[in-house]
């Protein structure tokens, strides 16, 4: 058993050093730099020399803007590259000895900062564990990759080690963020901030209890997908189930567009 997979047993989760390339991180920054440089123009902004003064401007600008394009990031390509990236598989292949994976959605990009906040909007996330909105491998990963160092100082992924051991919780209450474990259930029981630097991994089980650190001065930005092992006897018995559904938004988002002319100037 390789010392990854015995820290994965034994505490819920494990941090792999400087897995990815350096380049990967810096390309998802400068790719999420661009689509934020686009959105000033749009709004009619200089864009500022640095990511976080170039949110800064959009986050006071127009709001619903900046939601719109923070929710929209992950779908990138350049960012589900690092999501999708070959050294995470070659990693859990090797290190956790999964011959095949599926990936049953739920990507995503968490940023967070001080000057960031949404006015009753998200701000990271309670202690929950992912398996309920997964519900694929019993044995199943959250991916965790941060694209800017993450200490104390720059909200941190909270863990609880061992928390996997206990199964699903259903201690939980319903949030507009999903399941939150109760706080009652959390009594007695110490989070561990994970000090991640670029390049690094966090590998963790999909009933490891976790949640995001609420304290920083700097900002944070990190994606987390999951990976299902296809190899899992469950996960072949129930016919590899995802709890992530694909839906359509079947109405026009903008009544009339696209209008004839549109389509005249595309295609001339
Ligand atoms: O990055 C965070 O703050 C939380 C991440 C998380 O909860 C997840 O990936 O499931």
């Amino acid at each position: 058993m390789t010392s990854w997979s015995e820290e994965l047993r034994r505490d819920g989760f494990t941090v792999v050093r400087q897995l990815m390339p350096p380049t990967a991180a810096a390309a998802a920054l400068r790719s999420i730099s661009r689509t934020v440089a686009d959105q000033l123009s749009q709004v009619n902004l200089a864009v500022p020399g640095d990511l976080h003064a170039q949110l800064r401007a959009l986050h006071s600008a127009d709001l619903d803007r900046y939601k719109r394009t923070l929710g929209a990031l992950w779908r990138k390509a350049d960012i589900m590259d690092v999501m999708r990236h070959e050294a995470l598989f070659a990693f859990v292949r090797s290190a956790f000895g999964w011959d095949d994976i599926f990936l049953p959605g739920g990507d995503v990009l968490l940023l967070m900062a001080s000057d960031l906040k949404i006015p009753d909007g998200y701000f990271g996330v309670g202690a929950h564990q992912d398996f309920p909105s997964v519900q694929g491998s019993l044995d199943g990963l959250v991916v965790w990759i941060p694209l800017t160092d993450v200490d104390t100082d720059a909200f941190p992924l909270e863990v609880i080690p061992g928390s996997h051991r206990r199964g699903l919780v259903t201690a939980v209450d319903e949030t507009s963020n999903g399941w939150r474990i109760t706080d009652a259930y959390l009594d007695q029981m110490t989070f561990q901030p994970v000090s991640a630097k670029t390049g690094d991994v966090v590998f963790m089980s999909g009933f490891t209890i976790h949640r995001s650190g609420l304290s920083g001065s700097r900002l944070r930005i990190a994606l987390s997908t999951r990976f299902d092992n296809a190899s899992e006897p469950s996960f072949i018995a129930r016919g590899y189930p995802t709890a992530y559904q694909r839906s359509v938004h079947r109405e026009q988002f903008v009544p009339g567009f696209p209008s004839a002319e549109d389509i005249a100037t595309l295609w001339p």
